[in-house]
């Protein structure tokens, strides 16, 4: 498995590095190759292209191996017979081989994500309208400043707070939320934990500017507001995030040390177990020590010192709503209560546009040790969900525009559903 996808380097890499560099990547995109499947053999992609697919390995050393031979792994589901991949042109030919059954989600990642970055080279940030601003992914400095924007627009309910900062010193902004009634409970909403979901980031600043615009309109959206103290941090994981928008489309861990710690392992509750990895090239490595990264670290800080009921961590994709646990089959003490609350959520959360969101408990996803909502469940006592927004499965992590106002609508609806069954 590589650290993930670059693009937009011009040098080559020396021929037997090929598969096991980001670098070589690199030079594929440089290349501006488009797949192009020989009509005879459809799975069949040119060499220098990466193919994102959805694979049923079928038996648990096929799984493996097919891990093995992945670029990347998006996205993999222990309990299901399916795990969506990044395959070079000898992985796919490896799964032919094998006879697998395959669906494709994204036939070419590299050409995707050159193609948004195109997109988003051409786009007008100076200045969006209220409605302009969610027709497109924003940047981290864009993000940040919007926050401000917000707390100008009703600074008698909100205020941009640094709740700490990150690895390379960016801060870690929040927009902290106080209506006007009496505290019934306290709720952390954050997005963007994993660089390469975007779509978290987009959610998490719309559910804000959706409650302070609704304030005065919305008796629901007021009710919540005056009950409640709220933080959303959009961005979690601000290095990787820039890192995403800069050179690695497809990067999810922090920066740490050039290879990154996967921030949603390196909580403090069963810190090291399953679905973590001690090693730093992984995808889910879990770091020196529980809460070694200072992206975590804050976010514990601010969870501590707010006495939280309530925490939604938003990522993608898959269109699911996972509850406690993470780490362990065991079912957690208000496993009712969870259910409930999920059931009514994914209810909610169908409204608007009628999109399926499945729940289930995390682990029966697959076990992961040292996650955020874990942690905000067992050491806070909080409801903690993780929401994994669009899609269900095409097109990955880049997600078109046009989706950022309807997952919205999604978010916000599962953000007053939990707030409303904890106050
Ligand atoms: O693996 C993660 O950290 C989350 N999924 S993602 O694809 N966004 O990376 C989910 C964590 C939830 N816990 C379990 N699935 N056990
Ligand atoms: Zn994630």
């Amino acid at each position: 498995m590589v650290g993930g996808i670059v693009y937009g380097q011009s040098q080559p890499p020396p021929l037997g590095q090929v598969e096991h560099t980001a670098t070589a990547v690199a030079q594929r995109a440089a290349a501006d190759e488009v797949a192009a499947p020989a009509a005879d053999a459809p799975l069949a992609i040119a060499e220098d292209t990466l193919v994102a697919v959805r694979v049923t390995p079928g038996t648990a050393a096929l799984r493996a191996e097919l891990l093995a031979r992945a670029q990347d792994v998006w996205s993999e589901r222990l309990r299901e017979p399916t795990v969506d991949v990044v395959l070079d042109a000898a992985g796919l030919a490896w799964v032919g081989e094998h006879d697998l059954s395959i669906e494709v989600i994204v036939p070419d990642v590299l050409a995707v994500a050159e193609a948004e970055r195109e997109r988003l080279a051409q786009v007008e940030v100076a200045r969006p309208s209220p409605e302009q601003w969610f027709s497109e992914y924003r940047d981290l400095p864009t993000i940040h400043a919007y926050l401000d924007t917000l707390a100008q627009l009703r600074p008698d309910l909100a205020q941009v707070e640094t709740v700490g900062s990150s690895l390379e010193g960016r801060l870690l902004r929040a927009l902290h939320v106080r209506g006007k009634g009496q505290r019934r409970f306290g709720m952390v909403v954050d997005g963007g934990l994993h660089a390469r979901e975007w779509i978290a980031m987009a959610v998490s600043t719309c559910v804000a500017d959706r409650l302070l615009r609704g304030y005065d309109q919305d008796e629901r959206i007021r009710d919540f507001v005056d009950q409640s103290e709220l933080w959303v941090l959009p961005v979690a994981n601000p290095d990787g995030y820039v890192h995403s928008w800069k050179s690695d489309r497809y990067w999810r861990k922090n920066r740490r040390d050039g290879h990154g710690v996967d921030l949603n392992r390196n909580f403090g509750l069963a810190w090291g177990g399953d679905g973590s990895s001690d090693k730093p090239s992984s995808q889910v490595y879990r770091g020196e020590g529980p809460f070694s990264e200072p992206e975590s670290a804050a976010l514990r800080d601010l969870m501590v010192a707010h006495d939280i009921d309530a925490h939604i961590d938003f990522h993608s994709y898959g269109q699911m709503l996972l509850h406690p646990w993470s780490h362990t089959r065991t079912r957690p003490r208000d496993y009712a209560a969870l259910k409930k609350t999920g059931k009514a959520m994914v209810d909610v959360m169908g409204k608007p546009h009628g999109t399926r969101y499945r729940l289930m408990s995390a682990q029966s996803l697959y076990p992961a040790a040292g996650t955020l909502m874990d942690w905000a469940y067992g050491e806070l006592d909080a409801k903690s969900f993780v929401i994994e927004l669009r899609p269900r499965g095409g097109g990955g992590f880049v997600l078109p525009p046009e989706q950022i106002v309807p997952t919205c609508d999604e978010g916000l609806a599962a953000v007053l559903t939990v707030g409303e069954s904890v106050r």
